[in-house]
């Protein structure tokens, strides 16, 4: 079978032929994301289309639907074959992209339907820009697991369909279905191990964030532990041994995830298999002793944990009240002593970041012992709390969808002026890549776990395995460009090998720490990441935005944000948000006056 008629899995020629009526309806997903970050942001790394896996598994398996699935970062799309429909997702920065692929396709295949689904469309909607996706015959927004299959057969049997398909509501994970077999197990090899869906929704309230202003996603959607088992097996026995659990927090139900980590221990000790996890979650999991000993049994490796900043008034601007407790430093390193690997989320650019905010992003950065950890600069996305802040207040600023070939652009205009937010990036960057200073990291690391009384080794191989992702990375030539790239930038200051050689050397310190070449091997990878992303960094990589010099700080909490807040969470919720948030912005507006 060649690679491409291994991605075509036809049920109608697995099933019986069609009752008579309409013929059998070709569609074919169509993954095309934005391919600067698929190539340049991922490190050769690729990761598969949950939604199209997740939107197959809906559609009726009664002869009527012949589904194929085509990535556009493996196949060329003049390959892409003849479909009645074709079925795109994509976040907001795929956006160009997702234009040219549709273009190139309705060229060839005039009468063919296309419908987009997926994060931009509701995005879009929240930012009054849903005709920006007007070319195509139907958008839909929200859920797809009970809308797609309704639209398809409607589409087969010839029925007239709105432009803008709205689900009715948040689907039901209880009722989720695994990913569709036949389509994953043909494309699988091409992607660095698994994605698996695990919950939606988080119950926490960051003013930036827009997990939670999507309609009922305040709160945890929990897949049944079993399913997740279920997958996963499937997938084991598929070849992969790392899977990334998708979701927007993995603790927002303790609970259940107590229940998922129980069931994951007691199907590898009956499975003999023994993955290694990566997952998101939120830093207060560092108080719950019991679950995280756990994790480490059941295999977790790498937790995505949104740090934002190390200062207290900016993650009580934002509202990050789980992180703004004194002790956040000490929270992490309690969470590193398991033996995580903490990948932490970092922001600059908030109201409250004063100059010292990079110093102390590197100091806490270090003292936490934190491995990894890249920072990005606040962005207002459309329907948050933040966007409608910034849109009262004149700060928002009209950039396109992408990153517009800068490193750096933002839709927002920041407090701190433009020249010295970019030179303290710059100046973070430069203390940041710098050999000595990683090494602290490092050193810092491995002594919490060696001493921190609390480790405990995983059996797999680690979530970063790079074996794998050197194989992926040779089947690739742009991968491998960006991996001799990464030598040479890396080599090109000799004291980076210096340090990097040092922290080798440094392993042998800790001879019974089980897994200590791993962890190496990550610290090293992390480093030479922002090496070679940041390395020859110029002022022109950023296209960024401050208020004037006249801007008056009064100005800084627009008078009716509580009122125009509509989102559907409670009540009480929103105003705790907005109370947090303005308390601090009114210590700005205080101080600044005090100043004058
Ligand atoms: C896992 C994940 C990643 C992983 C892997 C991505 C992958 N390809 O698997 C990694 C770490 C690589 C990643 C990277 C990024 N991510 Co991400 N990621 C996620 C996460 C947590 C899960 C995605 C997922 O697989 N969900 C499960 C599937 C089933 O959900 P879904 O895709 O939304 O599909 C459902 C509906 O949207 C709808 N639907 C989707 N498509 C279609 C199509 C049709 C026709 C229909 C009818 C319905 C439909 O039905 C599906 C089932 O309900 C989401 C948050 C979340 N909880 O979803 C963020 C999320 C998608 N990521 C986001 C972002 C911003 C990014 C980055 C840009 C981050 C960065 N600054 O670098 C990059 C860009 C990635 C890229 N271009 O591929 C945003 C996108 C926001 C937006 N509107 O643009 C999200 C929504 C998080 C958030 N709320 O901010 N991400
Ligand atoms: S904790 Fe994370 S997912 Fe939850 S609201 Fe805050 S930023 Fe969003």
């Amino acid at each position: 079978m060649t690679g491409k008629q291994a991605l075509t899995q036809s049920r109608a020629a697995q099933d019986s032929p069609p009752a008579a009526g309409p013929g059998v309806m070709h569609c074919a997903f169509v993954h095309a994301p934005d391919p600067f970050y698929a190539n340049t942001q991922n490190y050769g790394a690729q990761f598969m289309p949950v939604w199209a896996y997740t939107l197959a598994a809906h559609i009726p398996d009664d002869g009527h639907f012949e589904l194929s699935l085509y990535d556009a970062r493996f196949d060329a799309v003049d390959d892409i074959q003849t479909a009645d429909v074709y079925l795109f997702s994509a976040v907001n920065q795929d956006y160009a992209k997702l234009v040219q692929t549709r273009e190139q396709l309705a060229r060839r295949h005039a009468g063919a339907c296309f419908i987009v689904g997926g994060p931009i469309c509701w995005s879009f909607e929240q930012a009054g820009d849903l005709n920006k996706l007007a070319d195509f015959d139907h958008v839909c927004i929200g859920d797809g697991e009970e809308n797609l299959p309704e639209i398809l057969e409607a589409l087969r049997l010839g029925k007239d369909l709105q432009p803008v398909l709205r689900a009715a509501r948040r689907f039901d994970l209880a009722l989720a279905r695994p990913m569709h077999q036949g389509l994953l197990e043909a494309g699988l090899k091409r992607y660095y191990g698994a994605v698996l869906e695990v919950s939606r929704g988080c119950p926490f309230l960051c003013e930036f964030c827009d997990v939670r202003i999507l309609p009922d996603n305040n709160r945890a959607h929990n897949k049944p532990p079993e399913l997740i088992v279920a997958e996963i097996d499937q997938l084991c026995r598929s070849g992969v041994g790392e899977v990334l659990f998708a979701c927007d927090n993995f603790i927002g139900e303790p609970r259940w995830a107590e229940a998922v980590v129980d069931a994951l221990i007691a199907w590898q000790s009956r499975s003999g298999f023994r993955p290694s996890l990566y997952t998101w979650l939120t830093i207060n999991i560092h108080k719950h002793d019991r679950l995280l000993q756990k994790m480490r049994r059941a295999g977790f490796d790498l937790l995505f944990v949104g740090i934002e900043s190390f200062s207290e008034n900016s993650l009580l601007e934002t509202a990050k009240v789980q992180n703004a407790a004194p002790e956040m430093v000490a929270a992490v390193r309690t969470i590193q002593s398991y033996g995580f690997i903490v990948v932490a989320g970092l922001i600059f650019g908030f109201d409250s970041d004063g100059e010292d905010c990079f110093d102390l992003t590197l100091d806490g950065l270090r003292e936490a012992g934190l491995l990894s950890g890249d920072p990005s600069l606040l962005t207002a996305l459309p329907g948050t709390p933040l966007f409608r802040r910034m849109k009262l207040t004149g700060r928002l600023r009209r950039v396109r969808y992408g990153l517009g070939g800068f490193k750096y652009q933002t839709n927002i205009k920041y407090l701190m002026p433009q020249e010295r937010m970019v030179a303290g990036y710059r100046y973070f960057i430069s203390r940041y890549n710098g050999g000595r200073y990683q090494y602290q990291r490092l050193r810092r690391f491995l002594e919490l776990l060696a001493h921190g009384g609390r480790f405990i080794a995983i059996e797999g191989g680690g979530y970063g395995n790079m074996g794998r992702l050197l194989r992926l990375i040779f089947a690739n030539r742009a991968a491998t460009r960006q991996l001799l790239q990464r030598a040479w930038r890396f080599a090109a200051h000799p004291s980076n090998l210096v340090f990097a050689f040092r922290g080798l050397w440094l392993l042998r310190r800790y001879p019974g720490l089980s897994g200590r070449l791993r962890f190496y091997q990550f610290w090293l990878f992390a480093w030479s990441n922002a090496v070679l992303k940041y390395q020859n960094l110029s002022d022109d990589d950023f296209d960024l935005e401050s208020v004037g010099p006249d801007f008056d700080m009064r100005d800084l909490i627009p008078p009716d944000y509580a009122e125009t807040a509509d989102e559907a969470i409670p009540r009480h919720k929103i105003a705790a948000q907005i109370r947090a948030t303005e308390k601090q912005l009114a210590r700005l507006v205080a101080n600044a006056r005090s100043a004058d």
